[in-house]
């Protein structure tokens, strides 16, 4: 069938060709291999949660019985689905099911509340919401259905856990076919097409909201496969998820996708928590694992002050999402006894890498190099120029797995990509003489709060709704556990006084996500504005570094 197109940009004919061509692109649906590998290999053991292990043939029967239910509920291929789950095996099989029924999940994170979902669901008009009834404290049932009220394409609630009146439960979805029942060939009759649209990732966001990233079935597959080559998946990996599995790393970089694409066993934890973390990796012989580097660094601490010995089948730790310091870097293998590989990627596509092979000064000092030979790569100065090996600049990309716009965006498009189709990734990073990239800095409106990125212009949009606010940006300050957190700054009106929790309430009633909320306020006479009457966020940088220490 011919995939919906609108909204979409597609890749240019002649390089679709060359990617087909090298075999990047196997124009084949994702799940392909994976329900192969249920074929060969039906009892070996793919999901592990808590008590539940789910065998390749099982995990893929109840995902077809899942795809097979969303199809007599009334989901069409191209429907999409706004997905808010914990590190289940549930999470996993809902994804799959989607794949195989050609319904698109939009991929939100847990923290995410009624400001991010509300804005999901609408911008890509989602039929259904997929939640769990509650989670720490938060009646996320509740909220979803607040937002099926207030947008008109929300159709249907799927929850895991008590599902409430006109709610569909999630384990009766993914519960294995009746008896006689065959889902599997009605399907693949319907025959997705593999240009079609497979996932729909949240950027990190350097505007206003988030920008929905569509990665086709092709692209995506090819993403989790190049990233298996050099993060050495195989048949033995055995893939603990503790950050949010809806993210793109431990989606797909290679990730649980990557896991499954390679016969391997995926582990889902719903907290990166050290003792609990390390007890998995025990229990389950854990080989791989992705984390940031605030993460690292508390399983670090944790394993210095405890000596637990727990990690001995950890073979590999990638670690990325934000700078990840050469002094931590330099601790992961004496002290976990694993091999780190540094990440550079982002859900845009692109993904570095450095080797497992690579020299120390590789693997501690630099972010590595593209996954595949088909990306390309350039560095380039405020002006546009190229920026010679060993300076540096602004990295642009294109690749077989790298966007070509985002979904519904043409503006924003615009700006984010160079005139010959290039996405301008808004990193500044080095080109080492060995090819390897060292992330040095960003040229976009962005907070990379321990990995979470966070919209500057988001937060300010939301602070304006303050009377007592006359001006405001937000910009980053430094911190040594997170790496940054959000830092306001505020010229007030005549009369009126504001504390850092009342921008917090404000954020918090509007519902946003709580890691976006700021934890440093300044308060200012004069806003610093540019030549062209914009508030220079440079020069507040250049004031925060001034002011030293501002711990919230
Ligand atoms: C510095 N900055 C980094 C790193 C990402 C793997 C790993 C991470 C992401 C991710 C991902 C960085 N050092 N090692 O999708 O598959 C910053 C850059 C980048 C942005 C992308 C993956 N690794 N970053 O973090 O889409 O600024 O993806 O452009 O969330 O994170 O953010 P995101």
């Amino acid at each position: 069938s011919t995939p919906t197109t609108e909204g979409l940009v597609a890749w240019p004919a002649d390089l679709a060709a060359r990617y087909r061509e090298a075999g990047y692109w196997k124009d084949e649906p994702l799940t392909a291999p994976i329900w192969r590998m249920a074929e060969q290999r039906p009892d070996r053991i793919a999901l592990i949660d808590g008590d539940t292990r789910i065998g390749y043939a099982e995990m893929c029967r109840r995902a077809d019985a899942l795809g097979a239910r969303l199809r007599e509920l009334g989901f069409e291929a191209d429907d999409r689905v706004v997905v808010q789950l914990p590190n289940t095996w549930e999470f996993v099989v809902f994804v799959l099911g989607c794949l195989r029924a050609g319904v698109i999940p939009v991929m939100a994170l847990p923290a995410h509340r009624r400001h991010e979902l509300e804005y999901l669901a609408e911008h890509s008009e989602a039929v259904a919401l997929v939640v769990p009834d509650t989670l720490r404290d938060f009646d996320h049932q509740g909220l979803a259905a607040a937002i099926r009220d207030a947008v008109p394409s929300v159709r249907d609630l799927i929850v895991l856990g008590d599902a409430r009146e006109g709610a569909i439960d999630l384990r009766e979805l993914c519960e294995p076919p009746a008896a006689g029942v065959e889902p599997a060939a009605a399907l693949e009759a319907l025959a997705v097409s593999p240009d079609a649209v497979a996932v729909f990732l949240l950027s990190g966001g350097t505007t206003g909201l988030p920008k929905l990233i569509p990665r086709s079935h092709n692209d995506y597959r090819y993403n989790a496969e190049a990233a298996n080559e050099v993060a050495g998946f195989d048949e033995e990996t055995v893939y603990l998820v503790t950050l949010p599995a809806s993210h793109n790393f431990p989606l797909a970089c290679p990730g649980l996708l990557g896991a499954l694409l390679a016969g391997g066993t995926v582990v889902m934890l719903q907290s990166p928590e050290p003792s609990r973390a390390f007890a998995m990796i025990e229990a389950h012989g854990v080989t791989h694992v992705a984390a940031v580097p605030a993460i690292v660094q508390r399983w670090i601490d944790h394993e210095e002050a405890e000596r637990t010995g727990r990690l001995s089948s950890l073979q590999v730790l990638q670690v990325g999402g934000s700078r990840l310091v050469d002094e931590l870097a330099a601790r992961v293998r004496p002290v976990l006894g694993a091999t780190l590989q540094q990440v550079f990627g982002m859900a845009e596509g692109l993904l570095n890498m450095t080797g497992l092979d690579d020299p120390d000064d590789v693997i501690i000092g630099t972010q590595g190099r593209p996954v595949s030979p088909g990306d390309r790569v350039r560095i380039v100065d405020e002006n546009g120029d190229p920026v010679p090996v060993g300076g540096r600049g602004v990295l642009h990309t294109e690749g077989p797995y790298t966007l070509r716009g985002y979904y519904r965006a043409p503006e924003h498009n615009r700006r984010s990509f160079a005139p010959d189709g290039w996405y301008i990734t808004g990193d500044i990073v080095e080109l080492r003489e060995d090819g390897n990239l060292v992330v040095q800095g960003r040229d976009k409106d962005l907070i990379n709060r321990g990995g979470e990125k966070i919209s500057g212009e988001e937060v300010e949009n939301l602070l304006y709704r303050h009377p007592g606010i006359e001006m405001n940006a937000a910009v980053a300050v430094p911190d040594p556990d997170l790496g940054e957190r959000v830092c306001v700054y505020a010229t007030l009106r005549e009369g009126h006084r504001i504390e850092l929790d009342d921008l917090r309430g404000l954020m918090r009633d509007a519902g946003v996500a709580a890691y976006k909320l700021p934890e440093v306020l300044v308060i200012v006479e004069d806003m610093p504005l540019t030549k062209i009457g914009k508030i220079d966020k440079k020069a507040l940088r250049e004031d925060l570094a001034g002011r030293g220490a501002l711990r919230p």
